[in-house]
């Protein structure tokens, strides 16, 4: 019987605003400056995100890892609103691996750690071993709360094997999310989130799951239908909806969190809010394990 047969009462929702593949000059409503970013942040807090996944990018609005404009953005954001702060260290596929483990420094809440490669469309999303290991052993080190980013089902075996090799994270919570629908993962269907969930270690306390592209709402729906937590925003869609006429472009992330707390909501799953969030993904415990 799954351990999540009993959906958590309140659904954490995390808002990924900008993400690294979209460029501003082709989605201007894109937040890309660190102004942009909290005060996304701070609306989509208002509507009933819980974290934030954030990519920074430059003055030029290219996604960059530049320490100095990671540490601005996330103080923006920290000053802003009060959500969990989560800091990419997937970046864009042309980063390179050290210059993604050294975005740490930056000191957020949580950050992502993908757990393998994956083909990103016609590009390789890099993730080997020898790296999972270190930006694993340096989240522990410095009490910052991995999420586990997973984008192919296989990927859930090289977290069982990193939990046996390296112990749990700092703060002892496991949180994994399903990133689904990327072209050259895994797709983006209710039966993935299923079939997932069941090869889910023993050892997780909370998953949640993303569509990018058109999975977006089978897979928004079948993740809450599945007792998990929601993560959406512009980094994974830009189509609101099919309308009669053609694609409709979203509007903007609030309106993405604000359509994800209605379903939750109608579903009995409301959004929690940061502080529940912070005690689900256990960021007292990690803060203190390294004090
Ligand atoms: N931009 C993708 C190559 C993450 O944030 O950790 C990787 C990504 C995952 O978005
Ligand atoms: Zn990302």
């Amino acid at each position: 019987m799954s351990r999540f047969l009993r959906a958590p009462s309140r659904t954490m929702i995390t808002v990924a605003p900008t993400g690294a593949e979209s460029s501003r000059a082709d989605v201007p409503d894109l937040p890309t400056t660190p102004e942009e970013i909290a005060a996304t942040a701070a609306a989509c807090e208002r509507a009933g995100a819980a974290m934030v996944h954030i990519h920074v990018r430059d003055e030029q609005h290219r996604p960059t890892l530049d320490l100095p404009r990671v540490r601005d953005t996330l103080a923006a954001v920290r000053e802003a609103c009060g959500l969990v702060v989560q800091l990419s260290t997937g970046g864009s596929v042309h980063d390179p691996l050290d210059a993604r483990l050294a975005v740490l420094e930056a000191a957020p809440d949580s950050c992502s750690l993908t757990l393998g490669t994956v083909n990103f469309g016609d590009d390789v999303f890099m993730n080997p071993w020898g790296f999972v290991v270190d930006l694993y052993r340096e989240t522990r080190a410095r009490g910052i709360v991995p999420e586990f980013e997973v984008f192919d089902l296989g990927q859930l075996t090289t977290l069982r094997r990193l939990l046996d090799r390296e112990g749990l994270p700092a703060g002892g919570r496991v949180h994994v999310d399903l990133v689904t629908g990327v072209p050259g993962g895994m797709p983006g269907t209710a039966d993935t989130v299923v079939a997932c969930v069941a090869a889910l270690p023993t050892e997780v306390t909370s998953w949640s799951a993303t569509g990018i592209g058109r999975s977006h709402l089978t897979v928004l729906a079948a993740t809450l239908a599945a007792g998990g937590h929601v993560r959406v925003g512009m980094e994974d869609v830009l189509v609101w909806a099919r309308g009669p006429e053609g694609p409709v472009p979203v509007r903007s992330n609030t309106d993405l969190v604000e359509r994800a707390a209605r379903v939750a909501t109608e579903l009995q799953r409301p959004p929690m809010d940061p502080a529940d969030a912070a005690d689900l993904l256990g960021l007292e415990a990690a803060r203190a394990a390294v004090a």
